[in-house]
């Protein structure tokens, strides 16, 4: 059986203006059975459009902030970089990839793209715009492979079936000084963290479209969990 391919939006070093990604999301993507393959900035909308089109899903990787103009908000003080050509290139590309049905993954930065492309918006940071009782740590004091908060999971989502039904709580890293604030019309909650934060988000009337605020690739090796997003992407895929 012909392997899907899966396009992956690059981040950005936009003081160099270099394009790189983290290979360990090429290597969940090659592990779940897929074929990746990185979609460069600076693309026509007929481009994005003849990409799409070769490609089976689409994954928006993590990365630095969006800029907060996408969502209608003036720049707070602890905003962090942001890239002007990355933002324009998946934000063109979100909804090329949505009309074309394909299905749709974002993992920390991916999670807020697909949130900020349909019309919700963010915390710029966390820290100063979030409260709660509990205090729960978004960027761990400890290396990404190892989990650092739960993840409760809510029955009869995306996110419960891709699980299976008898998980109700999953232990996730955390490495995001931003978050979805309000969730877009047509996107739904799937995952709270301990504290209430929004942690995953899916589209109910959509194939497969599934946002996650942790980094899975950093566990895929080593968590079935983890390993269960990026087969069940890949299986949409096919
Ligand atoms: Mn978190």
């Amino acid at each position: 059986m012909k392997k899907p391919i899966i396009g992956l939006t690059p981040s950005h070093e936009t003081d160099k203006d270099k394009l790189f990604i983290n290979s360990i999301y090429l290597r969940s993507v090659r592990n779940a059975g897929a074929i990746p393959m990185i979609f460069p900035y600076e693309l026509t909308e007929e481009d994005l459009r003849e990409l799409v089109d070769q490609v089976d899903g689409v994954l928006f990787t993590g990365g630095d902030d969006i800029h907060p103009f996408m969502y209608g908000e003036e720049t707070h003080a602890k905003c962090g970089n942001i890239s002007q050509p990355r933002d324009s290139m998946e934000m063109a590309l979100f909804p090329i990839a949505l009309e074309a049905g394909k299905p749709i993954f974002g993992i920390c930065r991916g999670i807020q793209l697909i949130n900020t492309a349909m019309g919700g918006t963010l915390y710029q940071d966390i820290p100063s715009q979030f409260s709660s009782e509990l205090s729960v740590a978004h960027v761990q004091p400890f290396a990404y492979k190892v989990p650092s908060h739960t993840v409760d999971v809510t029955p009869g989502t995306l996110l419960s079936r891709i699980l299976g039904e008898e998980i109700t709580s999953i232990a996730v890293n955390s490495m995001h000084h931003q978050a979805i604030k309000d969730v877009a019309p047509g996107l739904e909650v799937c995952g709270y963290g301990p504290d209430q934060m929004i942690e995953a988000v899916y589209a109910p009337d959509y194939p497969f479209l599934l946002g996650v605020q942790w980094h899975p690739e950093h566990l895929a090796a080593i968590q079935p969990e983890a390993a269960a997003l990026f087969r069940a992407f890949v299986d949409a895929c096919k």
